[in-house]
């Protein structure tokens, strides 16, 4: 399998959306609540260890991380800052609300949204209000639930039922899978799907 994931290349941090790369060709994000393990998910499924920094406090990933597939750039990964830490000062938290808003209702380039979730609580209401934004401008979904290693096959069976439950309740058409960064559980599955959403929506530009 041809694997661009592996020539990744991290470009910038943007503070504002006015910051990012243009805004041409074709980007997939990564979403999620803080220390719901996005970078770690993001390092996993680039087969490299620290390409995304990983935190040990959460709350760590405070800018939008571009990553490029190719060296022109056509292609990109991007890193969002987590939602949800409770211990940030409000006008830092409003900031994040703010780039995250303007970059998910304004990024034309934006294919599809990676939605990171720990596998031991997924769905929580911060998680609702960021795909009630998706519910305003659609655009591909695939839900990730993550740290699977830490629950039994069991449970994590029930939460992804849960999970898609969840989904169609709220009426979005989403895939989903297990995850587990530590494990590289699932790694195959995420590197197959975003390189058809990747080959399916060549660059515009
Ligand atoms: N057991 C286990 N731990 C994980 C897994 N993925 C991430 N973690 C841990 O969860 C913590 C947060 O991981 P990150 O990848 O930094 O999470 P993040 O969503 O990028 O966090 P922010 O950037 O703060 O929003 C770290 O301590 C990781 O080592 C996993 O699959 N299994
Ligand atoms: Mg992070």
């Amino acid at each position: 399998m041809h694997n661009p994931f592996r020539e990744a290349e991290f470009v910038l941090g943007a503070a504002r959306v006015g910051q990012l790369p243009p805004d041409a060709g074709t980007e997939i994000a990564f979403a999620g609540r803080s220390n719901a393990g996005k970078s770690s998910a993001l390092n996993a499924l680039c087969g490299r260890r620290a390409l995304a920094r990983v935190s040990r406090t959460p709350g760590r990933t405070q800018e939008i991380n571009v990553f490029r597939l190719q060296p022109d750039g056509r292609q990109r990964l991007i890193d969002l800052p987590g939602y949800g830490y409770a211990r940030v000062p409000p006008a830092q938290r409003a900031h994040w609300d703010r780039l995250i808003g303007e970059y998910l209702r304004e990024r034309r380039s934006l294919v599809g949204l990676v939605l990171i979730m720990d596998i031991r609580r997924p769905m929580t209401d911060l998680d609702r209000a960021l795909l009630d934004w998706l519910a305003a401008r659609p655009r591909r979904l695939h839900v990730v639930l993550t740290k699977a290693d830490k629950v039994s096959r069991n449970e994590a069976g029930r939460q992804l039922l849960l999970a898609r439950r969840g989904l169609e309740a709220l009426g979005l058409e989403a895939t989903l899978q297990t995850f587990s960064a530590l494990k590289r559980d699932g790694v195959e599955d995420l590197q197959g799907l975003l390189l058809e959403w990747l080959d399916s929506t060549p660059g515009q530009d």
